[in-house]
């Protein structure tokens, strides 16, 4: 095992006995929800994934250790500290970890730890893309390398419309990412089920998903999986209102000079205060319908 890693004692025995496991990230938590809905829900994803029949390992960096498998007070701590702890994709491992720090793991690095881990399903909400603009920004999520390097499947609900989600689409196609859609021919848009944008193949069942991804691990193809999972209906904003909130978050970001890895969270947080609670409501349903979805997954593998 890599010296820089602790897995929980019950992800440590869950791995040696060949148990199916998920991978949670842990910026979900200090960055992409307020507190404490953003504790509540780490519990609750945790709940549904034991209840799915897996054991979940949300991953952060704490005090320089790259963790498989948080405590309830890990949880906590990261959830209270917000965006006071250090958003950490590929780039900030080395120093955070060498100084001794904390690190919120994005999808990127979540990526990393679980594959260092041994754990081949990773749950979330959204992944980072290609931001509107990159073309001049240069502004392209460390989670797309992620994705085509290291072998992990991240179920997602899409990606949100703050992205350019055809630039996305590209960009792994590039890179050779296959994007799956889960009982759906539609790229999911995160908070809607449409985007006007076709995945690259509809899978219908857990078997099914599973039996891709290992296909691709045993032809020694490098890289994950993208799996794209809409939200629930019942749960699915209004496309009109939700892209006026995220048009308008955007336009806030660019007059107050926002950008780089504040980009991001800085729209997460603006989007909430534009739609009350509600893109928050749907946000926490999303992420415990990928729960259930990799908790069948990882059953599967
Ligand atoms: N998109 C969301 N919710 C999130 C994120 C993205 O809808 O919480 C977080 C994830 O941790 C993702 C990261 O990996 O933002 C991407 O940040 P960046 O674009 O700076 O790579
Ligand atoms: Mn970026």
């Amino acid at each position: 095992m890599n010296k820089h890693l602790d897995l929980s004692p019950e992800v440590a025995a869950a791995l040696q006995a060949g148990k199916p496991v998920v991978a949670l990230e842990s910026t979900i938590i200090s960055h992409g929800m307020p507190y404490p809905q953003n504790v509540e829900t780490a519990l609750r994803v945790e709940q549904t994934i034991r209840e799915g029949g897996a054991v979940p390992a949300t991953i952060a960096v704490i005090k320089g250790r790259l963790k498989a498998g948080l405590t309830e007070d890990e949880i906590e701590y990261l959830g209270k500290k917000g965006t006071a702890v250090t958003k950490a994709s590929r780039r900030d491992l080395p120093v955070l970890v060498a100084r001794g720090e904390d690190g919120a793991t994005t999808v990127a690095t979540t990526m990393i730890i679980a594959a260092l881990a041994g754990i081949q399903v990773f749950a979330t909400g959204g992944v980072g893309g290609v931001h509107r603009g990159a073309e001049v920004s240069m502004d392209i999520s460390a989670d797309l390398e992620e994705l085509a390097r290291t072998p992990v499947m991240v179920i997602c609900a899409g990606a949100k419309a703050i992205l350019d989600l055809k630039l996305t689409l590209e960009y792994l196609e590039t890179k050779g990412v296959p994007v799956i859609g889960y009982g759906t021919e539609e790229l999911p848009a995160f908070y809607t089920r449409k985007s006007g944008l076709r995945v690259d193949y509809r899978l219908d069942t857990p078997q099914e998903v599973a039996a891709a991804f290992r296909t691709k691990l045993e032809m020694g193809l490098v890289g994950g999986m993208l799996v794209t999972n809409p939200i629930p209906e019942e749960y699915s904003m209004d496309a009109d209102r939700i892209n006026a909130a995220i048009n308008e978050a955007i336009e806030d970001a660019n007059r107050l000079g926002i950008k780089g890895k504040e980009i991001t969270p800085y729209l997460l947080d603006r989007i909430q205060q534009l739609t009350g609670g509600d893109s928050l409501d749907s946000n926490i349903q999303l992420v415990l319908n990928n729960a259930r979805l990799a908790a069948q997954v990882a059953k599967c593998l």
